[in-house]
C-alpha cells in the first residue's frame, strides 16, 4: 500500500514535470540546510485535497500542532532560534506561527522586525517543522501594496521550502468576505510567482467567518480558510459555522486559538478546550495555540521570569507532547508497513463529549455476495451487512431501508467478489443532522480510505459522497468502521473506474505513457485496455481521454 502510494506521488510528479507546463522556477540550492527525521520531510509539502489537507509524500489527511509567537513588535525577545529549538525539543511542536506586528493601516509595526521573522524561519527549517509567516493585522486590505511586496520578497527566498506556509491576514474584522478576497487575490499572484505551496486566508469577524469564504471560495488550488477560536469564548455555534465550511469542501486551518477569553486573558477553560480538541481532532485540522509569551495574561505560555511555565502553557506542552508521541510521522517509519493512518484516535487525555454507552455484539445476517463488475455500476444496499456491531435497520425516506443509529467504534461489513483488483469510486448515500461523521473502509485488515460526512440538514436529508478505493481481486469482506458516528447510510454504488490502461490494477503515469504511445500509433491496445483508455466513455479514444487522465493523476 504504502509502495504503491509513494509510486503513484512519483509518477504524479513525473507527469506534472514532463507532461504540464510548468510555471514555477527551478528551485535553486537552499541556502538554510533542512534537516531530516521531523513532519516536514516525512509529509511533505502540505496541499489541500477537498476539505482536507494531505502532504505532498503522503496521501492521507495531516495534521500538525504547534505553537505561535505573540506580536513581533511586543514579545521580540522570543523570536530567535533558542525559542524555536525549545518548541521543537521540550513542547514537540510540528508547526509554529510567525505573527509578524503589523498595525490596522497594514504597515509593519516598528519593531516587527523582518530579520527576525527570517532567523525563526531558518530555524524552523533547520528543525524539520513547519512554519507560518503570518501578516498579524486587523487591517491588512488597506494597504495591499505592503502586503505585496513583503510575501512576494519571503515568497521569493522562503518559497521552495516545503516548511513554508504563508498566512495573508491575521484576522479582518467588520469587513465583507468579498474584501477580503480582492485582497487575497491581489497577494496570491505574488507568492505563485515562486511557490505553489499552501496558503491560509483569514476570514471575517476575527477570522470566524469560515462558511462565508466557503460560499465563495478563491480560485486557487492550495488555499485553506482560517478559523480562530477562544474556548473561554465561543463554542458549539462555531464549530457550527466550521461544520458548515467543511460541508462545502473548504480546508479549515485553525492558525491561531487560545484555552482562555478573546481577550488574550482569564483562565485556562479546559472543558471547553477539550470539546475544541476532540472537534478539531476528527476533522483532522492543524492549529498553533496563542501564545509564546510572558505578557501578564492567561493566554502567555510563559510566567513573568520569561522561562517557567504557566497553567496554559504546562497544559500546552502536555498536550503537544502526547499528540505528537503518537504522530505518524514518529511511529510509522517511512517507506515501512503504515499499520493503519486512518485509525489515529483523539489524543487520549481528551474527554469524548458523547462517550458511547451501549455495549452490543455482533450480528449476522445472510446475504448473497455482491460481485462488483470491471466496469459500470453496482449497487449495495447498506442494510445487506453480512454482520454488524452497534447499528440499526429502519425506514429510508429515499424508499427501502436504511442503516442508522451509527456511533464511532460501530462497523457493518460485506461480502464482496471483485474481478480483478481494481479502482472502484464509491458513492455513499448519506444522511447527517450534525456532520462530523468519518467511515474507514478496509479489506483483510487493510485500510483502503476514508470518507467523511459532513452536515446534510437532516437525519433524512440524503446526499452523496465519493470516495475512491483500490479494492483487491476475489472475495473479500469490505468493512465499514466508524470513527466518527452521526450519520445514516442507505446504500453504495460501485462505478469500476478507468485510466488503468496496462491493466496492473493501478492508474499510474504508465499507463499515461502507454496512452501517449497509441496516440502517437507507436503501440496497439486490445479490448479491455482500449475501454480503459475511454476515459469519458463516448467509444473515441483521444487527447481528450489524455487529459482527463493527466487529471486524475494529478488529482484536479
Ligand atoms: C492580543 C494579545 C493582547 C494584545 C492584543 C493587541 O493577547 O495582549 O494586547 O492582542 O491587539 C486574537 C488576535 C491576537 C490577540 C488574541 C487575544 O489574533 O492578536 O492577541 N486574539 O485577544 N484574535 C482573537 C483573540
Amino acid at each position: 500500500m504504502k509502495m504503491q502510494k509513494a509510486f503513484s506521488a512519483v509518477c504524479a510528479f513525473v507527469m506534472s514535470a514532463v507532461l504540464l507546463p510548468r510555471v514555477l522556477p527551478v528551485p535553486e540550492p537552499s541556502e538554510v540546510s533542512a534537516a531530516e527525521g521531523g513532519p516536514v520531510s516525512y509529509y511533505g509539502q502540505l496541499q489541500t485535497s477537498g476539505n482536507r489537507i494531505v502532504g505532498s509524500s503522503y496521501e492521507e489527511p495531516v495534521q500538525v500542532k504547534g505553537m505561535s509567537f505573540f506580536w513581533s513588535n511586543w514579545q521580540g525577545q522570543y523570536w530567535n532560534s533558542g525559542t524555536v529549538d525549545r518548541m521543537v525539543d521540550e513542547f514537540q511542536c510540528e508547526i509554529l506561527r510567525c505573527s509578524l506586528g503589523v498595525d490596522d493601516q497594514g504597515s509593519i509595526y516598528s519593531g516587527g522586525d523582518v530579520g527576525a521573522l527570517r532567523s525563526v524561519m531558518d530555524a524552523a527549517i533547520a528543525k524539520d517543522i513547519y512554519v507560518i509567516v503570518d501578516w498579524h493585522s486587523h487591517g491588512a486590505h488597506n494597504n495591499t501594496n505592503a502586503a505585496k511586496s513583503f510575501f512576494s520578497e519571503i515568497a521569493r527566498d522562503y518559497g521552495k521550502y516545503d516548511n513554508v506556509i504563508f498566512e495573508l491576514y491575521n484576522e479582518p474584522t467588520m469587513v465583507s468576505w468579498s474584501t477580503v478576497k480582492g485582497y487575497a487575490e491581489q497577494v496570491i499572484p505574488e507568492i505563485r510567482k515562486y511557490s505553489d505551496n499552501l496558503i491560509l486566508v483569514g476570514t471575517p469577524t476575527w477570522s470566524q467567518d469560515v462558511d462565508a469564504a466557503a460560499n465563495d471560495p478563491i480560485n486557487d488550488s492550495n488555499v485553506a480558510y482560517v478559523l480562530h477560536f477562544y474556548a473561554g469564548t465561543h463554542g458549539g455555534d462555531l464549530r457550527g459555522k466550521g461544520d458548515a465550511a467543511l460541508s462545502k469542501n473548504a480546508a479549515i486551518f485553525v492558525s491561531e486559538w487560545g484555552t482562555v477569553n478573546a481577550d488574550g486573558d482569564g483562565s485556562v477553560n479546559v472543558g471547553s478546550t477539550e470539546q475544541w480538541l476532540s472537534w478539531m481532532d476528527s476533522n483532522k485540522l492543524s492549529w498553533c495555540n496563542w501564545a509564546i509569551s510572558s505578557k501578564a495574561e492567561g493566554s502567555s505560555i510563559f510566567g513573568g521570569d520569561g522561562s517557567s511555565l504557566t497553567e496554559a502553557g504546562n497544559y500546552l506542552k502536555k498536550i503537544l507532547n502526547t499528540h505528537a508521541e503518537n504522530a505518524v510521522w514518529r511511529t510509522v517509519p517511512k517507506g515501512g508497513t503504515d499499520p493503519d493512518p486512518q485509525t489515529t484516535q483523539p489524543d487520549p487525555q481528551y474527554t469524548d463529549p458523547e462517550p458511547q454507552t451501549t455495549t452490543s455484539t455482533p450480528q449476522t445476517q445472510n446475504v448473497a455476495r455482491l460481485s462488483l463488475p470491471g466496469s459500470g455500476n453496482a449497487v449495495l444496499e447498506a442494510e445487506n451487512y453480512a454482520s454488524m456491531n452497534g447499528v440499526e435497520v429502519e425506514d429510508c425516506a429515499q424508499g427501502g431501508k436504511n442503516v442508522g443509529y451509527i456511533d464511532a467504534g460501530d462497523w457493518m461489513s460485506y461480502s464482496i467478489s471483485v474481478p480483478q483488483a481494481m479502482r472502484y469510486e464509491l458513492t455513499v448515500d448519506a444522511a447527517s443532522e450534525y456532520g462530523g461523521g468519518q467511515i474507514a473502509f478496509s479489506c483483510g485488515g487493510n485500510t483502503l480510505g476514508t470518507l467523511y460526512i459532513p452536515a446534510t440538514g437532516g437525519w433524512q436529508s440524503w446526499q452523496q459522497f465519493k470516495v475512491t478505493l483500490e479494492l483487491p481481486a476475489g472475495e473479500s469482506d469490505l468493512k465499514l468502521d466508524v470513527q466518527q458516528g452521526g450519520f445514516n447510510i442507505d446504500k453504495i454504488t460501485f462505478t469500476a473506474s478507468v485510466g488503468d490502461i496496462n491493466r496492473d490494477g493501478n492508474v499510474s503515469a504508465a499507463d499515461a505513457v502507454m496512452l501517449c504511445r497509441y496516440l502517437n500509433s507507436n503501440e496497439q491496445l486490445n479490448g479491455e485496455q482500449a475501454k480503459q483508455a475511454d476515459l469519458d466513455n463516448n467509444q473515441v479514444i483521444n487527447a481528450v481521454d489524455l487529459t482527463l487522465l493527466k487529471r486524475m493523476l494529478l488529482r484536479r
